[in-house]
């Protein structure tokens, strides 16, 4: 039986979280959505969560004047009950303090040591914090890092490291045997290029720091966040028990920030312990919000809560998928959005469904029969399949232009005058056909806009009310 399983990124807890990381996890919710569709809800997981042990927590703690694994808790909580409002269908909420991550964790880094892939050497170099990561003197300006603004500080430990090296070649082997394995087709690129240009070892503990899992082996250090964070794929299933089979491996929902990670050290370290690398790894760029990176110091961080209390959820969901082609950078502005909300939304679908719903109401006696409709089943199968393939904003404008053409047959055939002339003979095939094309529309609007497409399916429960306006002006 087929399965299909998918993740997010795990956040970090050191700020709430804002339209930017909700925008990764809605394209898994959509996926997940389509996909328990179409294969039933058991066979799929969904799993999304929390990076804790990251040295951005202590700052952040120390910050707030609170005791780390208090505050992690506080921020881990709004991080899943934005996410519960914001109304995504995850199966698991996973957090990296928790027993059974550490759990994985350990067992995972005790695999690479016996495949001999672990070794003590120094390490030196530029640290940012922000990044989490060690950074080319070339990449600072002034000393600092220029994505953070922050001074990136010289370590220099006793690290263990890890023999990325040693997997260059089968790296680009796998990438050559899966050429859809990173999409977009650009990330695969960039990506198959890096390695090209040849791997070094790298650095997986860190000495200095207290907060994080201990190695294993030896608890004096503890595990670069980075390399504990990737494992949380493998324990939100289960692993080490053998049912994280069941589900691996799974699709990656990523920004373009993080490939790396994702797309080199993770499936190496899977390598290093006999597992095979994720499903697929799907990298969204990155949108700015009227021009400017999203940023709490810029003062932009946009609440999604907000936006949603605003607009709805399905509104933002929809505004979203089809303004920003998957995979490009796109700018959000709250302009545009309200744009959208009043063309397509409330002109568009919202008037589709309150027409149909008062015609069959007022002509019909709220009685319509479920037909074959006359859409082209091409537009209907170029929906899946443009969802499928991560082109959602393709998929949404084939689902509008499905949209317009109900309400312009509304518009041509004039239901009204029929009824007026008492032409029952067509105005009854009339009737069924609009009711049954707004349900087709509605079946694969779904995974898109979950709440527009219960309450449309609550609107045509026979008999048929005229319907309340789905976006109020
Ligand atoms: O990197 N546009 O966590 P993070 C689009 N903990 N997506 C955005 C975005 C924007 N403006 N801003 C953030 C981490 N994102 C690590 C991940 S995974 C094992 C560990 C999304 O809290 C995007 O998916 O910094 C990006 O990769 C992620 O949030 C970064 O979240």
């Amino acid at each position: 039986m087929e399965r299909f399983s998918v993740t997010t990124p795990i956040y970090y807890v050191n700020d709430v979280p804002h339209v930017g990381h909700l925008y990764s996890t809605l394209i898994a919710d959509v996926l997940a959505r389509y996909w328990r569709k179409k294969l039933g809800n058991d066979q799929v997981w969904f799993s999304t969560g929390t990076d804790e042990n990251s040295q951005k927590t202590v700052e952040a703690a120390k910050k707030s004047g609170k005791e780390i694994q208090a505050y992690t808790d506080e921020l881990a909580a709004i991080w899943q009950r934005t996410f519960e409002q914001l109304g995504i269908s995850f199966n698991d909420f996973i957090r990296t303090t928790e027993p059974r991550h550490k759990e994985a964790v350990e067992f995972f880094l005790l695999k690479m040591e016996q495949s001999g892939d672990i070794y003590k050497g120094h390490y030196e170099g530029w640290y940012c914090v922000g990044h989490e990561a060690f950074m080319k003197e070339s990449d600072l300006v002034d000393g600092k890092c220029p994505e953070h603004n922050r001074t990136a500080e010289w370590l220099k430990e006793e690290n263990y490291f890890f023999k990325l090296s040693k997997y260059e070649k089968d790296l680009l082997h796998w990438f050559e045997k899966n050429p859809d394995w990173i999409v977009p087709q650009s990330r695969y690129n960039e990506v198959t290029q890096f390695v090209k240009q040849g791997l070094e070892d790298i650095s997986i503990t860190r000495q200095s720091q207290k907060w994080g899992i201990p190695l294993p082996n030896d608890p004096s250090h503890v595990i670069y966040v980075w390399i504990d964070a990737l494992i949380n794929y493998l324990s939100t299933v289960g692993y080490p028990d053998e049912r994280y089979r069941q589900w691996w491996p799974s699709v990656h929902v990523i920004g373009k920030d993080i490939t790396k990670f994702h797309c080199i050290i993770w499936p190496a370290m899977l390598m290093s312990v006999g597992i095979e690398p994720p499903k697929q790894v799907v990298v969204n760029g990155f949108f700015t919000i009227n021009g400017q990176k999203i940023s709490k110091s810029l003062g932009n961080a946009i609440d999604p809560l907000e936006l949603a209390k605003k607009y709805g959820n399905d509104a933002l969901r929809y505004f979203l998928f089809r303004e920003i082609p998957f995979g490009s950078d796109g700018d959000f502005s709250e302009e545009k959005l309200k744009e959208r909300y009043t063309a397509d939304l409330a002109n568009g679908l919202g008037n589709l469904v309150s027409r149909v719903t008062n015609m069959v109401e007022r002509y019909a006696e709220g009685i319509y029969k479920k037909q074959k409709v006359h859409i082209d089943d091409a537009v209907m199968a170029g929906v899946n399949t443009n969802l499928e393939n991560y082109k959602f904003d393709a998929a949404l404008a084939l689902i509008w232009s499905m949209v317009t053409e109900a309400n312009k047959l509304i518009d041509d055939k004039t239901p009204w005058t029929m009824a007026k002339e008492n032409k029952q003979s067509e105005l009854k095939p009339l009737l069924n056909e609009l009711a049954s094309r707004v349900l087709d529309i509605t079946s694969v609007l779904e995974p898109f806009m979950p709440g527009t497409a219960e309450k449309i399916i609550a609107a045509f429960s026979q008999p048929v009310k005229k319907a309340e306006p789905l976006f109020p002006r």
